[in-house]
């Protein structure tokens, strides 16, 4: 089979956040992504969506330099181009630098519409476990004003049913917080997300934190460090977790042949694609080092992307692949990305991500519109 994409639609969409989200960097409660539709000559489509947040402060990109990536480079590299497999996709655009929130929303098209097109899911094309129809989900909770009001959400969450808790930690919400969340919980698999806000300077702070049996640290210290986490993981129990860091399957090499860290949170996102996640999902099990997939708030696109990617044998950790509600009111996707007492099923039969878009509700969330190639509007 060969595919040659004629059509690329994009559509910046906004969503509500149901309650602001804050992270060791800020405050959000609105969602900007850009959902990306590619279509065939003979009408077969694909759908995938860019995630980035609207401000660069977890990573460079922003929602404005992912819908500048996608119409002016990506987009045109796609159009009127041939190729057979979506995990070859990404070679169309291999000479753009960086830029993976944009890369990952249109490879993730791609595989969408390689999958319709062969009435597969995209979890069977990427090789999900046949024998998992259900992924074990996390749930990943903001910086609260206080460690009552962090419980209070942990306590939703655990009779929702999730299976592991993640707290986001800055200074002056940390410690206090994981010992507030441990002493409700003893047992608990919870852990800690810095987003990068920490130096070594304060490794009295993890020092302390490495009491508490957390299941790990994800990225205590700088956004593209490798090199002091391995400094600060000789000085911890704890296993330190890499997100903003690996950018690549060679990042993620460098890192494990360093000890930078002991598990690596797999967002296809940040990874600029599909296929990518792959290859790092297949380093990791491959030297049996665990991985988890993480997420951006996404909308049901991009958490069916998530799910799907979490259906491969290495993810033997809870993810941050919650439902949607947890985020949004109304979802873009129906069937809704839902889990239920903590676990998320795998649309293994149902043909491409297995959650289709809904046009009017699609239309209802749009704020800008473009297409390159077809009829130009
Ligand atoms: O570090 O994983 C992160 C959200 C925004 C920026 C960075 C991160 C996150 C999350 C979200 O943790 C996880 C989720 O989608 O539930
Ligand atoms: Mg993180």
């Amino acid at each position: 089979m060969t595919f040659t994409v004629t059509e690329v639609d994009l559509y910046l969409a906004k969503l509500p956040l149901v309650r602001p989200f804050t992270t060791s960097s800020h405050t959000k409660d609105t969602m900007e992504h850009i959902l990306i539709r590619v279509r065939t000559a003979d009408g077969t489509e694909g759908w995938g969506e860019s995630a980035s947040p609207a401000d660069p402060y977890y990573c460079a990109e922003t929602t404005e330099t992912c819908w500048h990536l996608l119409r002016d480079f990506l987009a045109p590299a796609l159009v009127g181009r041939s190729w057979e497999r979506a995990e070859q996709a990404g070679a169309l655009w291999a000479k753009v630098r960086g830029n993976n929130f944009a890369k990952a929303g249109i490879e993730m098209a791609c595989w969408d519409l390689e999958a319709r097109a062969r009435g597969v899911s995209v979890a069977r094309l990427l090789g999900g476990d046949e024998a998992r129809p259900a992924i074990e989900s996390g749930v990943s909770l903001g910086i609260e004003p206080s460690p009552a009001a962090l419980l209070e959400q942990v306590d939703r969450a655990v009779a929702e049913g999730y299976k592991r808790i993640k707290m986001k930690i800055g200074p002056g919400h940390d410690v206090e917080y994981v010992a507030a969340v441990r002493a409700k919980y003893p047992d608990l698999p919870v852990m800690a997300d810095a987003n990068s806000v920490y130096t070594l300077a304060d490794v009295e702070i993890m020092r302390r934190l490495d009491h508490f049996g957390l299941m790990m640290i994800e990225q205590p210290l700088g956004n593209d460090d490798i090199i002091d986490h391995a400094t600060l993981q000789k000085e911890l129990q704890t296993p330190l977790c890499l997100d903003e860091s690996i950018h690549s399957l060679d990042d993620c090499r460098k890192a494990l042949d360093m000890d930078a860290g002991r598990i690596i949170n797999i967002k296809v996102s940040r990874l600029g694609g599909l296929a990518e996640a792959r290859r790092v999902h297949d380093l990791c099990r491959s030297r049996g080092i665990p991985v988890w997939c993480g997420g951006m708030h996404e909308f049901g696109t991009g958490r069916a992307a998530n799910v799907a990617i979490n259906s491969l044998p290495g993810f033997t950790l809870p993810g941050d692949v919650s439902s949607y509600h947890e985020r949004y009111r109304e979802d873009l996707v129906e069937p809704p990305v839902v889990a239920y007492q903590g676990m998320m099923p795998v649309p293994l039969d149902r043909p491409g991500l297995g959650h289709d878009i809904v046009p009017a509700r699609l239309e209802a969330a749009t704020v800008r519109h473009a297409r390159i190639g077809g009829v130009l509007v």
